[in-house]
């Protein structure tokens, strides 16, 4: 950060949410019992929005393998530039996995090794992070193991407030990121992780999806094939010039990190993509459909229910968190989701009447944003599916007294570099410091506190939720999750083993814009 900048923050005295809140007269204390349903600032668009429910719901494409041999197989994929039609009739740039948003779906089996070669024609450096992989670290995507494009000089590199990173494993134009995938069959996403500049990269496109499988799962009976759908749902905006919006400090997303002070707390669009598409729709089978559920926004929490035209609310039937099926299905209602949290759901539309409508709305939006999309039930079908009583067997069960170690940290707002910052435990990350240092394969429980929301995220280890604030997890906090949505003033108590492989990896707030503003840990297994 340039020092005119950060004078001008000074003397401004911009405190995020909290100094928002100051702002409008109301002290922290007073606005954290409120429980904001919102946490940052929302853009609005420029260019007239589309109605909703017309564009029909894109499914991604499934990206071939380039070989399949040795037990393993091999996938390439471009980061490029490219121009998309995201709402009808209007050209956006993007920055895209293959050309597309979302990417193009990787689609693998349980303990298959699958290794990607990315190769970087964007304008700047990127890094690839399987999110919920467990990965080893010299694949997880490291914010500083950068990937360079071709004619990046090294010495504009911007390296993180002026911090050097020893350690970092930097390749130029090409890269393999390695997945051995042995772990539980879940949604995973892959996006960019690039030091400072992770937030705006995610905006501009470089999301997509990686679905783990395996035999035993398969033999289950839930819906699949053409009534499995993956649904990732993310905020937009759009500029005049119909590209996409957003407030960076440097829109070139070469030196300068940050956004303008309004939007500290988080960016907000005024537009819900599902699939790179914004309120579609989709023409359903009176039947049974499992929704594979991402939130890939950078900053906007949902809450989900399915609503029919004469007003009733179908039961979302959850059969999976982020890592994995439950070990029996838990029915919502409602069902909350913050940003890089799955949830994987079963709606049976078999009662719907056909050519009737069921909206997807978010309880949290308003205007615009309160819809997501919606199903038309276009036709009477058979259905063999099935939901067993019995999901999974192999859930971790770890305890209490199995932890070697309780830790806790705060998720709060603070000063950084003399600007506005977003810390753990006090300090905002620093990939020279070590942070936490746990020996492979101990069990440890960490108490995570915050002030405003705060989806937080471990990198290689699924957790278990033991508690909110003192009472009992909720409801759609069952099974194993990579990802836990801390809410204002909110004390969550989690326990993991660190297994799976020893190096560096991260713990770090989801919010993006927080992430970037420095809330992130280091997590050392040794
Ligand atoms: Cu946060």
């Amino acid at each position: 950060m340039r020092e005119r900048d950060m004078t001008r923050r000074q003397v401004l005295g911009i405190g995020g949410a909290l100094g928002l809140m100051t702002a409008t007269g109301l002290s922290a204390s007073a606005a954290l019992a409120r429980r904001p349903s919102i946490t940052g600032a929302e853009l609005r668009s420029a260019v007239p929005l589309p109605p909703p429910f017309q564009v029909p719901l894109p499914i991604p494409s499934v990206l071939a393998p380039v070989s399949t041999s040795g037990g393993a197989d091999r996938y390439a994929m471009t980061q490029r530039e490219a121009s998309v039609e995201i709402l009808p009739g209007v050209r956006t740039p993007l920055w895209t996995y293959d050309g597309t948003f979302p990417g193009p779906t990787i689609e693998s089996r349980r303990g298959r090794p699958v290794t990607v070669t990315h190769r970087n024609e964007l304008p700047v450096p990127t890094v690839v992070h399987l999110h919920g992989g467990r990965t080893p670290a010299a694949s997880d995507g490291y914010p500083t193991d950068l990937l360079l494009p071709e004619g990046w000089q090294e010495a504009a590199m911007h390296m993180g407030h002026g911090m050097h990173d020893p350690r970092a494993v930097v390749t130029r134009l090409t890269r393999d990121y390695t997945f051995p995938l042995d772990q539980r069959p879940t949604l995973l996403w892959y996006h960019d992780h690039r030091m400072d500049f992770t937030a705006p990269a995610i905006w501009r496109g470089l999301a997509g999806l990686h679905i783990v499988r395996d035999d035993a799962e398969d033999a289950l009976g839930l819906p699949a094939g053409r009534r499995e759908l993956p649904l990732m749902i993310a905020d937009r905006a759009f500029a005049a010039d119909g590209g996409l919006a957003y407030p960076a400090l440097d829109p070139t997303l070469r030196e300068r990190p940050g956004v303008t002070d309004p939007y500290l707390a988080g960016v907000l669009g005024d537009v819900i993509l599902v699939n790179g598409a914004p309120w579609p729709v989709y023409e359903a089978d009176a039947a049974r459909y499992r929704l594979r559920i991402l939130n890939a926004s950078n900053a906007r929490h949902y809450e989900l229910e399915a609503v029919t035209d004469d007003g009733h609310r179908l039961d979302l039937v959850q059969i999976g968190a982020d890592q994995g099926l439950l070990a029996a299905p838990v029915t919502h209602r409602v069902l909350p989701i913050a940003p890089a949290e799955r949830y994987d759901v079963i709606i049976d539309f078999s009662g719907v009447a056909i050519g009737s409508r069921v909206r997807v709305v978010n309880r949290l939006g308003s205007g615009r944003t309160r819809d997501v999309m919606a199903f038309r039930i276009a036709r009477d079908a058979t259905d063999g599916s099935r939901i067993p009583r019995t999901l999974s067997d192999d859930l971790p069960d770890w305890r209490r007294s199995d932890a070697v170690k309780v830790r806790e940290f705060s998720f709060r707002t603070g000063r950084m570099h003399g600007g506005h910052g977003w810390l753990i435990g006090g300090l905002p990350f620093d990939p020279g410091r070590s942070d936490v240092t746990v020996g492979l394969g101990n069990v440890e429980v960490w108490r995570l506190v915050a002030d405003v929301h705060h989806p937080v995220h471990l990198h290689l280890v699924g957790f278990r939720v033991l508690s909110r604030s003192g009472r009992p997890p909720l409801p759609h906090d069952a099974g194993l999750k990579d990802t836990v949505s801390l809410r204002p003033g909110e004390s969550v108590e989690i326990i993991t083993r660190f297994d799976g492989y020893r190096g560096r990896y991260l713990f770090h707030c989801h919010n993006a814009e927080h992430e970037d503003m420095g809330m992130m840990a280091n997590l050392e297994i040794i």
